[in-house]
Protein backbone atom coordinates (compact mmCIF):
# COMPACT_ATOMS: atom_id res chain seq x y z
CA UNK A 1 0.00 0.00 0.00
CA UNK A 2 1.45 3.24 -1.21
CA UNK A 3 2.28 5.47 1.79
CA UNK A 4 0.46 8.78 2.38
CA UNK A 5 3.71 10.73 3.18
CA UNK A 6 5.59 9.28 -0.16
CA UNK A 7 1.90 9.93 -2.10
CA UNK A 8 1.93 13.70 -1.05
CA UNK A 9 5.93 14.21 -1.81
CA UNK A 10 5.63 12.99 -4.94
CA UNK A 11 3.05 15.31 -5.67
CA UNK A 12 5.21 18.45 -4.47
CA UNK A 13 4.30 19.50 -1.05
CA UNK A 14 7.63 20.06 0.49
CA UNK A 15 6.44 19.60 3.83
CA UNK A 16 6.34 16.03 3.27
CA UNK A 17 9.23 15.71 1.13
CA UNK A 18 11.28 17.46 3.93
CA UNK A 19 9.86 14.46 6.10
CA UNK A 20 10.55 11.77 3.61
CA UNK A 21 14.30 13.03 3.43
CA UNK A 22 14.46 12.50 7.03
CA UNK A 23 13.62 9.42 7.08
CA UNK A 24 15.68 8.21 4.11
CA UNK A 25 18.63 9.74 5.93
CA UNK A 26 18.00 8.07 9.06
CA UNK A 27 17.10 4.94 6.99
CA UNK A 28 14.09 4.01 9.50
CA UNK A 29 11.90 1.33 7.93
CA UNK A 30 9.81 3.91 6.65
CA UNK A 31 12.08 5.43 4.66
CA UNK A 32 13.70 2.35 2.99
CA UNK A 33 9.99 1.40 2.09
CA UNK A 34 9.45 5.17 0.30
CA UNK A 35 12.76 4.34 -1.58
CA UNK A 36 11.22 1.49 -3.11
CA UNK A 37 7.76 3.12 -4.03
CA UNK A 38 9.46 6.15 -5.53
CA UNK A 39 11.72 4.18 -7.66
CA UNK A 40 9.56 3.62 -10.58
CA UNK A 41 9.14 7.55 -10.88
CA UNK A 42 13.04 8.31 -11.13
CA UNK A 43 14.92 8.56 -14.52
CA UNK A 44 14.63 11.86 -15.93
CA UNK A 45 16.81 14.34 -13.71
CA UNK A 46 19.66 15.68 -14.93
CA UNK A 47 22.06 14.91 -11.71
CA UNK A 48 25.15 17.37 -11.71
CA UNK A 49 27.47 17.29 -9.40
CA UNK A 50 29.83 20.13 -7.94
CA UNK A 51 33.18 19.42 -6.54
CA UNK A 52 36.11 21.83 -5.60
CA UNK A 53 38.61 22.65 -2.72
CA UNK A 54 37.16 24.47 0.14
CA UNK A 55 36.36 27.91 -0.15
CA UNK A 56 36.70 27.68 -3.74
CA UNK A 57 32.99 28.73 -4.52
CA UNK A 58 30.95 26.05 -5.30
CA UNK A 59 28.29 26.79 -2.76
CA UNK A 60 28.33 30.71 -4.33
CA UNK A 61 28.59 29.27 -8.05
CA UNK A 62 25.87 26.79 -7.15
CA UNK A 63 23.37 29.70 -5.68
CA UNK A 64 23.93 31.47 -8.81
CA UNK A 65 23.72 28.33 -11.21
CA UNK A 66 20.36 27.54 -9.74
CA UNK A 67 18.77 31.31 -10.51
CA UNK A 68 19.97 31.01 -14.29
CA UNK A 69 19.01 27.43 -14.60
CA UNK A 70 15.63 28.48 -13.09
CA UNK A 71 15.37 31.39 -15.90
CA UNK A 72 15.10 28.92 -18.59
CA UNK A 73 11.91 28.66 -20.90
CA UNK A 74 10.37 25.70 -19.35
CA UNK A 75 11.48 26.72 -15.83
CA UNK A 76 12.66 24.18 -14.54
CA UNK A 77 12.38 22.78 -11.13
CA UNK A 78 15.89 22.36 -8.75
CA UNK A 79 16.95 20.27 -5.96
CA UNK A 80 20.13 21.23 -4.33
CA UNK A 81 21.98 18.71 -2.10
CA UNK A 82 25.02 20.05 -0.31
CA UNK A 83 27.15 17.44 1.03
CA UNK A 84 29.15 19.35 3.39
CA UNK A 85 28.44 20.61 6.85
CA UNK A 86 30.31 24.18 6.06
CA UNK A 87 28.64 24.75 3.40
CA UNK A 88 27.12 28.36 3.34
CA UNK A 89 23.69 26.42 3.04
CA UNK A 90 23.97 25.24 5.96
CA UNK A 91 25.84 27.65 8.15
CA UNK A 92 28.70 29.65 8.86
CA UNK A 93 28.21 32.08 5.85
CA UNK A 94 29.39 35.57 5.53
CA UNK A 95 26.88 38.06 5.55
CA UNK A 96 26.08 38.51 1.59
CA UNK A 97 26.70 34.97 0.62
CA UNK A 98 23.63 33.96 3.34
CA UNK A 99 21.63 36.60 1.17
CA UNK A 100 22.41 35.18 -1.89
CA UNK A 101 21.75 31.20 -0.55
CA UNK A 102 18.15 33.06 1.11
CA UNK A 103 17.14 34.65 -2.40
CA UNK A 104 17.01 30.96 -4.03
CA UNK A 105 15.64 29.36 -0.81
CA UNK A 106 12.62 31.36 -1.26
CA UNK A 107 11.95 30.03 -4.90
CA UNK A 108 9.04 27.40 -4.23
CA UNK A 109 10.58 25.43 -7.22
CA UNK A 110 13.76 25.35 -5.76
CA UNK A 111 14.64 22.93 -2.95
CA UNK A 112 18.02 23.01 -1.20
CA UNK A 113 18.86 20.02 1.50
CA UNK A 114 22.03 19.90 3.54
CA UNK A 115 23.50 16.37 4.43
CA UNK A 116 25.99 15.67 6.88
CA UNK A 117 28.91 14.22 6.40
CA UNK A 118 28.73 11.72 10.13
CA UNK A 119 27.16 10.12 11.88
CA UNK A 120 24.69 8.07 9.81
CA UNK A 121 24.26 4.40 9.31
CA UNK A 122 25.15 3.59 5.79
CA UNK A 123 27.53 5.45 3.71
CA UNK A 124 27.02 8.79 2.24
CA UNK A 125 27.35 7.90 -0.82
CA UNK A 126 24.52 5.39 -0.40
CA UNK A 127 22.60 9.05 1.34
CA UNK A 128 23.19 11.10 -1.10
CA UNK A 129 21.74 8.81 -4.03
CA UNK A 130 19.07 7.77 -1.91
CA UNK A 131 18.42 11.90 -2.03
CA UNK A 132 18.41 12.34 -5.84
CA UNK A 133 16.41 9.65 -6.26
CA UNK A 134 13.74 11.06 -4.30
CA UNK A 135 14.29 14.31 -5.71
CA UNK A 136 14.03 12.72 -9.21
CA UNK A 137 11.00 11.05 -7.86
CA UNK A 138 9.24 14.22 -6.92
CA UNK A 139 9.72 15.87 -10.27
CA UNK A 140 12.85 18.04 -9.80
CA UNK A 141 14.64 18.71 -13.26
CA UNK A 142 17.91 19.03 -12.03
CA UNK A 143 19.67 17.90 -8.68
CA UNK A 144 22.81 19.92 -7.89
CA UNK A 145 24.98 18.04 -5.64
CA UNK A 146 27.87 19.99 -4.02
CA UNK A 147 31.08 18.03 -2.28
CA UNK A 148 34.01 18.87 -1.03
CA UNK A 149 36.61 17.75 -3.32
CA UNK A 150 38.72 15.71 -0.99
CA UNK A 151 38.67 12.07 -1.53
CA UNK A 152 36.15 9.81 -1.80
CA UNK A 153 32.85 11.66 -1.69
CA UNK A 154 34.30 12.96 -5.31
CA UNK A 155 34.80 9.96 -6.73
CA UNK A 156 31.49 8.67 -5.22
CA UNK A 157 29.91 12.20 -6.75
CA UNK A 158 31.29 10.93 -10.43
CA UNK A 159 29.75 7.45 -10.00
CA UNK A 160 25.93 9.13 -9.18
CA UNK A 161 26.27 12.17 -11.46
CA UNK A 162 25.39 12.68 -15.44
CA UNK A 163 27.83 16.09 -15.26
CA UNK A 164 30.72 16.31 -13.13
CA UNK A 165 31.73 20.32 -12.41
CA UNK A 166 35.15 20.44 -11.29
CA UNK A 167 36.09 23.96 -9.38
CA UNK A 168 39.30 25.19 -9.67
CA UNK A 169 40.63 29.13 -8.45
CA UNK A 170 43.25 31.19 -9.33
CA UNK A 171 45.14 31.01 -6.26
CA UNK A 172 45.95 27.32 -6.05
CA UNK A 173 49.13 27.40 -6.92
CA UNK A 174 50.55 25.13 -9.74
CA UNK A 175 52.36 22.68 -7.18
CA UNK A 176 49.63 20.73 -6.85
CA UNK A 177 49.65 19.58 -10.39
CA UNK A 178 49.39 16.00 -10.03
CA UNK A 179 46.39 16.22 -7.61
CA UNK A 180 44.91 18.47 -10.47
CA UNK A 181 45.14 15.86 -13.44
CA UNK A 182 43.41 13.43 -10.81
CA UNK A 183 40.16 15.60 -10.90
CA UNK A 184 39.94 15.98 -14.36
CA UNK A 185 39.85 12.57 -15.06
CA UNK A 186 36.63 13.15 -13.48
CA UNK A 187 35.29 16.63 -14.73
CA UNK A 188 33.14 17.18 -17.77
CA UNK A 189 33.42 20.60 -17.11
CA UNK A 190 36.01 22.73 -15.55
CA UNK A 191 35.25 26.11 -13.79
CA UNK A 192 37.82 29.10 -12.49
CA UNK A 193 36.21 30.57 -10.45
CA UNK A 194 37.32 33.82 -8.37
CA UNK A 195 38.27 34.98 -12.28
CA UNK A 196 38.33 38.45 -10.44
CA UNK A 197 41.28 37.46 -8.73
CA UNK A 198 45.54 37.88 -10.54
CA UNK A 199 46.79 34.59 -12.12
CA UNK A 200 43.26 33.67 -13.97
CA UNK A 201 44.55 33.69 -17.42
CA UNK A 202 47.50 31.12 -16.35
CA UNK A 203 45.49 28.73 -14.44
CA UNK A 204 43.15 28.79 -17.14
CA UNK A 205 45.79 27.80 -19.83
CA UNK A 206 47.41 25.24 -17.25
CA UNK A 207 44.45 23.28 -17.08
CA UNK A 208 43.78 23.66 -21.06
CA UNK A 209 46.86 22.37 -21.67
CA UNK A 210 46.20 18.95 -19.31
CA UNK A 211 42.79 18.83 -21.02
CA UNK A 212 44.92 18.85 -24.39
CA UNK A 213 47.59 16.18 -22.62
CA UNK A 214 44.63 13.99 -22.55
CA UNK A 215 43.99 13.58 -18.77
CA UNK A 216 40.16 14.02 -19.89
CA UNK A 217 37.43 12.62 -18.71
CA UNK A 218 37.16 8.12 -19.21
CA UNK A 219 34.28 5.90 -18.44
CA UNK A 220 35.12 3.38 -15.65
CA UNK A 221 35.60 0.55 -17.98
CA UNK A 222 36.05 -1.59 -15.96
CA UNK A 223 32.34 -1.75 -14.34
CA UNK A 224 31.12 -3.74 -17.12
CA UNK A 225 30.27 -6.69 -15.69
CA UNK A 226 26.61 -6.37 -14.71
CA UNK A 227 25.99 -4.27 -18.19
CA UNK A 228 22.97 -5.23 -20.10
CA UNK A 229 23.91 -6.64 -23.29
CA UNK A 230 22.80 -3.43 -25.45
CA UNK A 231 25.22 -1.57 -23.19
CA UNK A 232 27.88 -3.68 -23.38
CA UNK A 233 27.95 -3.42 -26.78
CA UNK A 234 27.91 0.63 -26.62
CA UNK A 235 30.71 -0.01 -24.21
CA UNK A 236 32.68 -1.75 -26.46
CA UNK A 237 31.93 0.24 -29.71
CA UNK A 238 33.13 3.42 -27.78
CA UNK A 239 34.75 5.70 -30.41
CA UNK A 240 36.50 8.90 -30.57
CA UNK A 241 33.27 10.67 -31.71
CA UNK A 242 31.85 9.82 -28.31
CA UNK A 243 34.43 11.24 -26.59
CA UNK A 244 33.90 14.91 -25.05
CA UNK A 245 36.55 17.64 -24.35
CA UNK A 246 35.77 18.96 -21.34
CA UNK A 247 35.71 22.94 -21.39
CA UNK A 248 37.42 25.45 -18.93
CA UNK A 249 35.48 28.06 -18.53
CA UNK A 250 35.83 31.55 -16.27
CA UNK A 251 33.43 32.99 -13.83
CA UNK A 252 32.87 35.23 -11.03
CA UNK A 253 30.39 33.41 -8.82
CA UNK A 254 29.68 36.46 -7.16
CA UNK A 255 29.10 38.87 -9.42
CA UNK A 256 26.92 36.62 -11.64
CA UNK A 257 29.82 36.69 -14.37
CA UNK A 258 30.38 33.68 -16.57
CA UNK A 259 27.20 32.01 -15.01
CA UNK A 260 24.94 31.91 -18.23
CA UNK A 261 27.83 30.43 -20.12
CA UNK A 262 28.06 27.63 -17.83
CA UNK A 263 24.40 27.09 -17.83
CA UNK A 264 24.94 26.43 -21.23
CA UNK A 265 27.62 24.11 -21.40
CA UNK A 266 25.56 22.02 -18.56
CA UNK A 267 22.84 21.75 -21.20
CA UNK A 268 25.01 20.76 -23.92
CA UNK A 269 26.51 18.13 -22.46
CA UNK A 270 23.49 16.83 -21.36
CA UNK A 271 22.31 16.58 -25.03
CA UNK A 272 25.69 15.21 -25.96
CA UNK A 273 25.02 12.02 -23.56
CA UNK A 274 21.71 11.70 -24.88
CA UNK A 275 23.27 11.78 -28.58
CA UNK A 276 25.81 9.49 -27.78
CA UNK A 277 23.55 6.86 -25.94
CA UNK A 278 25.96 7.55 -23.36
CA UNK A 279 23.61 8.98 -20.31
CA UNK A 280 21.38 5.68 -20.52
CA UNK A 281 25.03 4.04 -20.29
CA UNK A 282 25.91 6.15 -17.44
CA UNK A 283 22.57 5.32 -15.63
CA UNK A 284 23.14 1.76 -16.00
CA UNK A 285 26.80 1.92 -14.76
CA UNK A 286 25.51 4.19 -11.50
CA UNK A 287 22.52 0.84 -11.02
CA UNK A 288 25.65 -1.23 -10.89
CA UNK A 289 27.62 0.13 -8.70
CA UNK A 290 24.50 0.38 -6.23
CA UNK A 291 22.91 -2.98 -6.76
CA UNK A 292 27.73 -4.52 -6.49
CA UNK A 293 27.64 -2.08 -3.66
CA UNK A 294 24.61 -3.13 -1.51
CA UNK A 295 25.24 -6.59 -2.84
CA UNK A 296 28.54 -7.23 -1.23
CA UNK A 297 27.46 -5.61 2.03
CA UNK A 298 24.59 -7.87 2.12
CA UNK A 299 25.91 -11.11 1.62
CA UNK A 300 28.55 -9.88 3.80
CA UNK A 301 26.47 -9.59 6.27
CA UNK A 302 24.47 -12.60 5.96
CA UNK A 303 27.96 -14.85 5.66
CA UNK A 304 28.75 -13.16 8.56
CA UNK A 305 25.40 -13.81 10.32
CA UNK A 306 25.05 -17.58 9.77
CA UNK A 307 29.15 -18.23 10.03
CA UNK A 308 30.84 -20.58 12.91
CA UNK A 309 31.80 -18.08 15.15
CA UNK A 310 33.98 -21.15 17.15
CA UNK A 311 35.94 -21.88 14.01
CA UNK A 312 36.02 -18.44 12.61
CA UNK A 313 38.25 -17.63 15.87
CA UNK A 314 40.39 -20.78 14.79
CA UNK A 315 41.16 -19.76 11.09
CA UNK A 316 41.82 -16.13 12.50
CA UNK A 317 43.98 -17.64 15.00
CA UNK A 318 45.85 -19.53 12.08
CA UNK A 319 45.84 -16.50 10.92
CA UNK A 320 47.53 -14.41 13.20
CA UNK A 321 50.13 -17.35 14.09
CA UNK A 322 51.54 -17.40 10.72
CA UNK A 323 49.70 -21.18 9.98
CA UNK A 324 48.06 -19.43 6.80
CA UNK A 325 48.22 -16.79 4.66
CA UNK A 326 45.60 -14.14 4.72
CA UNK A 327 44.41 -15.54 0.96
CA UNK A 328 44.10 -18.98 2.29
CA UNK A 329 41.96 -17.37 5.33
CA UNK A 330 39.70 -16.02 3.40
CA UNK A 331 39.57 -19.43 1.06
CA UNK A 332 38.76 -21.58 5.05
CA UNK A 333 36.31 -18.62 6.00
CA UNK A 334 34.07 -18.88 2.50
CA UNK A 335 34.18 -22.62 3.04
CA UNK A 336 32.21 -22.07 6.80
N1 LIG B 1 36.43 37.27 -5.23
C1 LIG B 1 35.58 36.24 -5.36
N2 LIG B 1 35.11 35.64 -4.26
C2 LIG B 1 34.26 34.60 -4.43
C3 LIG B 1 33.84 34.17 -5.71
N3 LIG B 1 33.00 33.12 -5.53
C4 LIG B 1 32.90 32.91 -4.21
N4 LIG B 1 33.66 33.81 -3.54
C5 LIG B 1 33.81 33.92 -2.09
O1 LIG B 1 34.59 32.84 -1.61
C6 LIG B 1 34.14 32.44 -0.33
C7 LIG B 1 33.84 30.97 -0.32
O2 LIG B 1 32.72 30.73 -1.14
P1 LIG B 1 31.79 29.46 -0.97
O3 LIG B 1 30.75 29.51 -2.03
O4 LIG B 1 31.34 29.33 0.42
O5 LIG B 1 32.85 28.31 -1.29
P2 LIG B 1 32.64 26.73 -1.13
O6 LIG B 1 33.53 26.12 -2.15
O7 LIG B 1 31.22 26.39 -1.17
O8 LIG B 1 33.23 26.50 0.30
P3 LIG B 1 33.08 25.16 1.20
O9 LIG B 1 31.68 24.66 1.02
O10 LIG B 1 33.38 25.62 2.59
O11 LIG B 1 34.11 24.22 0.66
C8 LIG B 1 32.94 33.30 0.01
O12 LIG B 1 33.31 34.35 0.85
C9 LIG B 1 32.49 33.81 -1.35
O13 LIG B 1 31.86 35.08 -1.27
C10 LIG B 1 34.34 34.87 -6.86
O14 LIG B 1 34.05 34.54 -8.00
N5 LIG B 1 35.21 35.89 -6.62
MG1 LIG C 1 30.04 25.23 0.15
Amino acid sequence: MPSALVEKALQGDKLSLTRLLTEVEAETPKGIQALDLIYSHTGKAHKIGITGAPGSGKSTLVAALVKELRRLPDKPRIAVIAVDPTSPFSGGALLGDRVRMLQIQHDPDVFIRSMATRGALGGLSDRTEAFTQVFDAAGYDYVLIETVGAGQSEIDVVNLAHTVIVVDTPDMGDDIQAIKAGILEIADLLVVNKADRPGVEGSVRNLQNMVNAGHGKDLNLHHHRFLTEKNQEKLEHIDAEDHWFPPVLKTVATENIGIAELAEKILEHGKFLKGHGLWELKTELAMHEIVARNLRLGLYRRWLEDADKTKLQAIMNDLLEKRISPNQAVKALMAL
